[in-house]
């Protein structure tokens, strides 16, 4: 099955042209996609037509450029929504998932949680998924509580249902893949247990849209959100919400677009989605992001997590050679994403990632803004390689010799 995998996408490496890089007289060894994507020609080259040929701003301009861009953005709005399934008008632009998680601390935290209400994480959250909570429990009153992460990396749906059945939790706010483990939780049993002990779901998606199928209406939860910039597009993000929701909330933040009519006092709101986009959107991200969709499901998103299944697997299967190695994360590959988070007894991270750049192959290391993580899983620090379609097992081969110099350089 692997090698199907890798035949079907590797033809797709030709489209990355930072791949033809060489650094320090290697090729290039991209293995920090969980942080950032490569994008492929078909991304750079939409922007880079927008801004030669169609360039306007979006809703206001009666000119041929202005609906022309308006096309475009719209458009791009639609594909993408359609790609993880969800309704245009319910699937907000963003500058990040950051911000799509913020908006919604913001728009429904400060208007619903108080005293007396917890909001429910977990210790594998990325700080963007666990600051705006704390923020909003400040202010609010409310409680944060965290569900544990086992030495298996895996989540406990029976402490889930536990601290639902106290009754006090309002939202849980949960990763649908980890940065760091890679654990694969099960967001649609989530969301249905909490919606039964009528809590609100918000996934944090920033890890899984990039490398698997994500179906909105499948996993039913209330509020998702991701970052186009892992998922081979441009630094705009996407917030996906329930109707109902949406409309009751108040706008996140104030200005141009979100409006309908205002007066000296007081204002009233546009319709969704544009009451959530103050002011002059990323429009030429917004159409790049709409183009790696298309990439992506051109790919198709079930050879895209075939492969990163595969790679993985690979990269469990060969980092043991590395003497000293300790690996982090389910072990099942079935329930786990593309990153593979390690250690090197002996060896500080950063110095790992360091030696690694001098054979171009670029792994990152560090808290993975996963601090509370990092405690549980008691480290200060893990390396982390982490793949996307352009990598191949070849990459992993570059990774394990790369390693074992680096344990040379240290007389290890
Ligand atoms: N949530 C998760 C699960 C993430 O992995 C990240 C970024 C974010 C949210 C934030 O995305 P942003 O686009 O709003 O910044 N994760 C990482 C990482 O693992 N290494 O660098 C960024």
């Amino acid at each position: 099955m692997g090698a199907v995998a890798e035949s079907t996408l590797s033809r797709l490496r030709a489209d990355f042209p930072i791949l033809d890089r060489e650094i320090n007289g290697h090729s290039l060894v991209y293995l920090d996609s969980a942080a950032s994507s490569q994008k492929p020609r078909q991304v750079i080259e939409a922007m880079d037509s927008f801004y030669a040929h169609s360039y306007g701003t979006v809703h206001r301009g009666v000119y041929e450029l202005g609906r022309e861009a308006t096309e475009l953005f719209e458009g791009a709005r639609e594909r993408i929504a359609a790609f993880v399934n969800w309704d245009s008008d319910l699937s907000i632009f963003t500058r990040n998932a950051t911000e799509a998680i913020n908006l919604v601390a913001y728009a429904w935290g400060r208007g619903n949680l108080g005293p007396g209400d917890e909001v429910l994480i977990t210790e594998m959250e990325h700080h963007s998924n666990i600051v705006p909570w704390q923020l909003a429990c400040e202010d609010t009153g409310a409680k944060l509580r965290y569900l544990s992460v086992p030495e298996s990396g895996e989540l406990s749906l029976d402490e889930l249902d536990a601290v639902l059945a106290e009754g006090r939790v309002r939202l849980v706010a949960v990763g649908h893949v980890s940065n760091v483990l890679g654990t694969i939780n099960p967001v649609e049993e989530i969301a249905r247990r909490a919606r039964a002990a009528g809590a609100l779901t918000l996934v944090d998606g920033a890890q899984s849209v990039p490398q698997m199928p994500v179906d909105l209406r499948a996993i039913d939860a209330d509020f998702y959100a991701w970052t186009g910039h892992k998922a081979l597009g441009p630094t705009v993000g996407m917030l996906h919400g329930r109707r109902e929701l949406l409309k009751e909330m108040r706008p996140f933040l104030g200005g141009g677009h979100m409006i309908s009519r205002v007066e000296r006092e007081h204002s009233t709101w546009n319709e969704l989605p544009w009451k959530f986009e103050a002011g002059t959107n990323a429009i030429a991200e917004a159409i790049g992001l709409g183009a790696a969709v298309d990439y992506l499901a051109a790919a198709g998103m079930d050879a895209v997590r075939a492969h990163e299944r595969e790679l993985t697997a690979y990269a469990l299967e060969r980092l043991p050679e590395v003497a000293g190695i300790t690996l982090y994360g389910p072990r099942d590959v079935d329930r786990r994403g593309g990153v593979v988070p390690f250690t090197i007894e002996g060896m500080h991270p950063h110095d790992i990632a360091e030696l690694c750049d001098r054979e171009a192959v670029c792994v990152r290391a560090g808290h993975h803004c996963a601090q509370p993580l990092m405690r549980v899983l008691g480290v200060g620090a893990t390396a982390r390689a982490s793949f996307h379609v352009y990598n191949t097992r070849d990459d992993v081969d570059r990774l394990v010799h790369a390693l074992n110099g680096a344990r040379e350089v240290f007389g290890l």
